[in-house]
């Protein structure tokens, strides 16, 4: 961190505590701090969403985080303060995920997280109902393809900043016509057979799935996407009311919903491999890990 910037924050804190924070030494004294300036909060998302679950169960794993709390709101909401903060260049604790273009946008640090309670490398996974593969094998097939790199998707979530995703997914899908021929390879045309991709509220779904709908579309399906909580996915493909999703976050974010529904669904494998969930904090922060945090007073 810098600490030239930090230590102007200081200045505006009683002689007393700036005294005993001397006393006490540089690191103590700002992790102290840190906790306190942040109201011993992680900054949440969507109540119900997986990293905001996790988040509140991490809060047990580790002592440390006895009495912190989770604020939940909404993934926009979540930016919002992470920008403010990094404008007046305050400390705050988000929880975060990669891919995200928060990263490139700003100088961050995900948090080292020893007892894993946000996960390990985790991939996307590809789902559908039932029977999908029987009554739609080209589709089925095609889908069973979608495979892509985290360059990719990336690409089109910050091409997403300024154009709608429709239009950052159809620029993706002619600029990489290799790899759209390498999931689509020996399909058939169709004449507006209809396909429900059902998908959740961020933007790593958002941009999977336009570029699924691109796809299917230029072959002749009619493609809707329907934008859903996470376990309200899971029960659309139990239920046959949607064919497929290309948003699952597996083992950890929906390894509860998984285990509850697979047996109902069809799971076609990951999409995309290196994703990850996790806390993190602005590159001025001196703070490292889950660990480095405070404990209540
Ligand atoms: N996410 C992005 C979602 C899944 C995709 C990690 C924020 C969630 O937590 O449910």
């Amino acid at each position: 961190m810098s600490k030239g910037k930090y230590r102007k924050s200081l200045t505006l804190l009683p002689v007393s505590l700036v005294l005993l924070g001397c006393e006490s030494g540089d690191a103590e004294e700002q992790s102290v701090d840190v906790g306190e300036a942040v109201g011993y909060t992680l900054t949440g998302i969507e109540p119900g969403s997986g990293t905001n679950d996790l988040a509140i169960d991490m809060l047990d794993d580790y002592d440390n985080l006895e009495g912190w709390e989770v604020q939940g709101s909404s993934t926009a909401g979540m930016v919002t303060s992470l920008d403010q903060a990094i404008k007046r260049e305050k400390p705050i604790i988000v929880t975060a995920w990669t891919p995200h273009w928060i990263f490139e946008e700003y100088d961050l640090k995900m948090l080292e997280d020893p007892k894993n309670s946000l996960g390990e490398e985790e991939y996307i996974e590809t789902i559908a109902r039932k029977g999908l593969a029987e009554e739609k094998p080209n589709a089925y097939a095609i889908l069973d393809n979608f495979n892509w790199e985290i360059e990719d998707i990336q690409q089109v979530m910050l091409a997403a900043q300024y154009v709608p995703f429709e239009e950052a997914s159809a620029n993706w899908v002619d600029e990489n016509r290799d790899l759209v021929e390498e999931w689509t390879k020996g399909s058939e045309t169709v004449d507006g057979e209809p396909l429900r991709l059902i998908s959740t509220p961020w933007d790593t779904e958002r941009s999977s799935s336009h570029v699924m709908k691109v796809v299917l579309e230029e072959l002749g399906y009619d493609v809707d996407i329907t934008t859903v909580d996470p376990v309200i996915m899971f029960q659309a493909l139990a239920t046959g009311e949607g064919d497929a999703s290309l948003a699952a976050w597996l083992p950890i974010t929906f390894g509860s919903y998984y285990e509850e529904f697979e047996s109902q669904i069809d799971n076609l494998g990951p999409n995309m491999s290196g994703a990850l969930n996790g806390l993190a904090v602005p590159a001025y922060m001196d703070v490292d890990s889950v660990e480095d945090l405070p404990a209540m007073e």
